[in-house]
C-alpha cells in the first residue's frame, strides 16, 4: 500500500499565508547603508547579526555578472556536472534564482557584508588537501579531486535557513557525508566530528580582524554527520560549487541555522569531546552547538518566527528543523527539548 507521508513543510494553504509585508528596495538600502557592523557587549564584534532584508543587494548587474560569479569553466572538477538528481528531497518552494545564491553570501573570511562575492575569487581551490585526523583508524591527506572519484555525486534540493531570517532553497551537487565518515574511518571513541575551513590571511582579507577566532570550526555528532539529510556539498546549480559558496568542499545540514554549514573545509577531525564552534566561540548565548532550527525560540534579538526568501517579497513562516523533522527529530529525542541550547 502506498502511504503518501506529509512532510512537515506541506502546511494547509491556510497556514502558509504569508504575512502583508512588503520590505521595499529602498528600505533594504537603507539598512545596506547603516552596517552589519555591531560591536558587542565585550567589544567584539557580534556579527551573523542583523535579520536581513534578502532581496539580492550583493548583485553586481553590470553585463556578465552573473557568469563571473560562476565556477570557471576551468575548475578541474567541472566535467562532473551536472549530477543526476536525488528526488527523494523535494521542496515546497520555488528555487532561488541563481544570481542571487551566488551574489548574496556569508562568508566573513572575505568581509561581513553580503557583497563579497568578487573578493572570494581570490581564493585557489587546487591543490587542495582534505586531513582526516583524530579517533580514525588511520590518519589520511586526501587531494579533492582524489575524494570526488571515491564517492557517488548527487543533485539535492534544500532549504537553507540562515540565523539572520533569510532563507533560499537550491539545487547542490555533492555526496551524502556519511560517505566521507566511511573513507575516514573513525574509531569507536569518535563521538564528533570537528571541521576546519582554510587559513590564509594574505587572500582572505577578513582573516586579518584578530577579533574572530579564525580559522572558521564547526562540529557535528557522529549521529549527526551519518544522518542521511547530512551533505557535503561540492557543486550549485549544476556546476562546480563557486568559490563564494564554499568551494571546493562545503557542509550542507539543512535543519540548522546557515552557520553550522562551514565553507572551504580542509580538515576532518574525529574527537572524544565536543569541539568549540566559531560563533559559539564569540556569542555562545545567540549561536549554539546545535543550532537546530525552531520558529518558537526566538534569537535573543529577533524573532525566528518567519523568514523571507531571497529575492522574494515575503515572509513565510518558519518550520521547526526548517521542515525536516521527519529525518531528524529522533536524534535529539532523548535530550531535554525545553532547553534553549538545542535551538540556538
Ligand atoms: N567558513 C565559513 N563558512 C560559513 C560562513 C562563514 O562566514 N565562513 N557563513 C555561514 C553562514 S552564516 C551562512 S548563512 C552560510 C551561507 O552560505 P551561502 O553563502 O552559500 O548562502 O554559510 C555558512 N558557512
Ligand atoms: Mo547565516
Amino acid at each position: 500500500m502506498l502511504i503518501k507521508r506529509r512532510r512537515g513543510w506541506e502546511l494547509p494553504e491556510s497556514a502558509a499565508t504569508p504575512e502583508p509585508i512588503y520590505h521595499g528596495r529602498r528600505r533594504f538600502l537603507r539598512s545596506a547603508a547603516a552596517g552589519s557592523v555591531l560591536v558587542g557587549a565585550g567589544g567584539l564584534l557580534a556579527a551573523c547579526d542583523e535579520p536581513a532584508q534578502a532581496d539580492g543587494s550583493g548583485l553586481n548587474e553590470g553585463p556578465g555578472a552573473l557568469q563571473m560569479a560562476q565556477a570557471a569553466s576551468d575548475d578541474p572538477s567541472a566535467q562532473l556536472y551536472p549530477v543526476p538528481r536525488n528526488e527523494a528531497f523535494v521542496l515546497d518552494r520555488e528555487i532561488t534564482e541563481e544570481r542571487l545564491a551566488i551574489t548574496y553570501n556569508n562568508f566573513y573570511e572575505f568581509g561581513s557584508s553580503k557583497n563579497i562575492w568578487q573578493r572570494a575569487q581570490d581564493l585557489p581551490i587546487r591543490p587542495w588537501t582534505i586531513s582526516l585526523t583524530g579517533e580514525v583508524e588511520q590518519p589520511q591527506q586526501l587531494a579533492i579531486d582524489d575524494l570526488l572519484a571515491k564517492v557517488d555525486l548527487e543533485e539535492r534540493l534544500y532549504r537553507h535557513r540562515c540565523v539572520e531570517a533569510w532563507a533560499m532553497a537550491v539545487p547542490w551537487a555533492g555526496f551524502p557525508m556519511r560517505q566521507l565518515v566511511e573513507i575516514a574511518k573513525p574509531l569507536s571513541s569518535a563521538k564528533y566530528v570537528k571541521m576546519v575551513t582554510f587559513m590564509d590571511p594574505d587572500v582572505a582579507s577578513g582573516q586579518r580582524s584578530s577579533w574572530y577566532p579564525w580559522p572558521y570550526v564547526e562540529g557535528l555528532t557522529i549521529e549527526e554527520a551519518t544522518n542521511e539529510l547530512a551533505f557535503m556539498g561540492t557543486g550549485l546549480y549544476g556546476k562546480p560549487m563557486p568559490k563564494q559558496n564554499g568551494s571546493p568542499l562545503r557542509l550542507v545540514v539543512p535543519w540548522k541555522y546557515g552557520f553550522k554549514s562551514i565553507k572551504s573545509i580542509v580538515s576532518f577531525e574525529f574527537t572524544r569531546e565536543r569541539p568549540v564552534s566559531f560563533w559559539e566561540e564569540i556569542q555562545g548565548n545567540e549561536y549554539g552547538f546545535w543550532a537546530n532550527v525552531n520558529p518558537e525560540v526566538p534569537h535573543p534579538r529577533w524573532s525566528q518566527a518567519t523568514e523571507e526568501l531571497l529575492g522574494v517579497d515575503e515572509r513565510v513562516p518558519t518550520l521547526l528543523y526548517n521542515g525536516y523533522g521527519e529525518w531528524v527529530a529522533d536524534l535529539y529525542e532523548g535530550k531535554d527539548q525545553t532547553s534553549r541550547t538545542l535551538w540556538m
